[in-house]
């Protein structure tokens, strides 16, 4: 199935503009509230150090792109459109918007960290609007999106639950499944919760919204781009916001200006890396150009060292959602497949996953037969309940 990363936000924030620069898409963009209605979906890369250098080993890299010696893992991307109060009761794009997220593994959010929108995504004096309350705000949308799910027919199943002794967490996991969230989730929010599955007929309406917010925290968990950190009364709100979040992640990002250079980059007038922020002179500029390249540089690049749309989705991928990378092969000694390619895949995986488990994100097949794994590093035989690590290579021996 792969990752999916939604983009969500209030409207005007910037959240197609952040996707068109992660994956070098070309969805409307507009200064007005609502451009975007049906979702935009691209592709972005995270990157990781390739093992193709630690192991030696010249690569030929196939369901990822190795560029020296980096690689890069394709991840999908939604950009949906943008949400505004109430819209769990269907104000502004309302539940469209919810179900176009509920494949989603992670959200990232794009605030208009200069907070000149108000919650409408409308224009006002710029610095007025604290972003802080676009992210209370957020996250309480999408736990009522959860709640109201969870509630659609709640009494009469608790009942029938105690009389019949079911189980709710099974219960609570069916009603989820399309939202992509687990029973583990659905158990570590009951347990976060303080609730008791023994007790669910007699949960109140607090003790529902209590689960649904860990529900969302760990199910459907955000990282927050602090975007168009451009802008005169950016900085203040950034530095007072990321003190705010402790358990958040918050990035500066400046998606506009990433466009902006790698424009310039398309007419081969800077050299431009978007995930260093390297950016230099190549070719003629008007003074207008280099008037807003050495204004770029030193207000953002000098500030931030990039414009923090890729580091967004690396974080969002390696440091929130803890997934990390592992190569599968058929040749232990060579690192290759069966056609000897070098290292030709790489996967995303969560902590805990078994090798059989692993073996089923390549091939049901494979997961179907499994007889044991290969730790191909070492050459040494795993067995089946095998939890893998960042960076193993492993070989899956199953019956043909
Ligand atoms: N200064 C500045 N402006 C930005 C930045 N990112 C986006 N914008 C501008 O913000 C406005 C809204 O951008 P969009 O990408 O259309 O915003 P959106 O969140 O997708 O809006 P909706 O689709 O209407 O919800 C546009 O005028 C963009 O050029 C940024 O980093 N800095
Ligand atoms: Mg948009």
């Amino acid at each position: 199935m792969g990752i999916l990363v939604g983009i969500v936000g209030k409207p005007s924030s910037g959240k197609t503009t952040f996707l068109n620069a992660l994956c070098a898409t070309d969805a409307k963009t507009g200064n007005y509230p609502f451009t975007t209605i049906e979702p935009n979906q691209g592709v972005g890369f995270v990157t990781t150090p390739c093992l193709c250098n630690e192991l030696g080993v010249k690569c030929n890299a196939r369901n990822s792109e190795c560029i020296d010696q980096i690689r890069k893992i394709p991840v999908k991307v939604i950009d949906v459109a943008g949400l505004v109060p109430g819209a769990y009761e269907g104000r502004g794009m309302g539940n469209q918007f919810l179900s176009d997220l509920a494949q989603a593994d992670i959200l990232i959010h794009v605030v208009d960290i200069s907070g000149s929108l108000n919650e409408d995504g409308e224009d006002v004096e710029p610095g007025t609007h604290d972003p802080m309350k676009d992210v209370l705000f957020l996250e309480n949308e999408i736990a009522q999106w959860i709640l109201g799910i969870l509630k659609k027919d709640w009494i009469r199943a608790t009942r029938k639950i105690k009389s019949e002794r079911g189980n709710i967490v099974d219960y609570i996991t069916d009603k989820l499944t399309g939202l992509k969230i687990t029973r583990s989730a659905v158990l570590q929010a009951i347990s976060a919760a303080d609730l008791s599955t023994s007790t669910s007929a007699e949960w109140s309406d607090q003790d529902l919204l209590h689960l649904s917010c860990q529900i969302r925290k760990i199910g459907k968990p955000i990282i927050i781009a602090a975007n168009k950190v451009d802008r005169p009364t950016s900085k203040a709100n950034y530095e007072k916001l990321t003190a705010e979040m402790r358990d958040t992640i918050v990035v500066p990002t400046a998606a506009l200006i990433d466009i902006v250079l790698e424009g310039l980059k398309k007419q081969k007038k800077v050299e431009y890396f978007s995930e260093s922020g390297r950016l230099s002179v190549a070719g003629d500029l008007s003074p207008k150009e280099e008037e807003i390249i050495k204004k770029i540089q030193k207000e953002i690049l000098n500030e931030y060292k990039t414009t923090g749309v890729f580091e967004t989705l690396n974080k969002a991928i390696f440091d929130v959602l803890n997934l990390f990378p592992v190569y599968p092969v058929a040749d232990v000694t060579h690192f290759s497949d069966k056609d000897g390619l070098i290292l030709p895949d790489v996967f995303l995986v969560k902590k805990g996953t078994t090798i059989k488990e692993f073996a089923g994100m390549i091939h049901q097949d494979f997961m179907k037969n499994f007889i044991y794994g290969i730790d191909a590093r070492v050459n040494r035989k795993i067995s089946e309940k095998h939890e893998l690590k960042s960076n193993d290579v492993v070989k899956i021996v199953a019956a043909a």
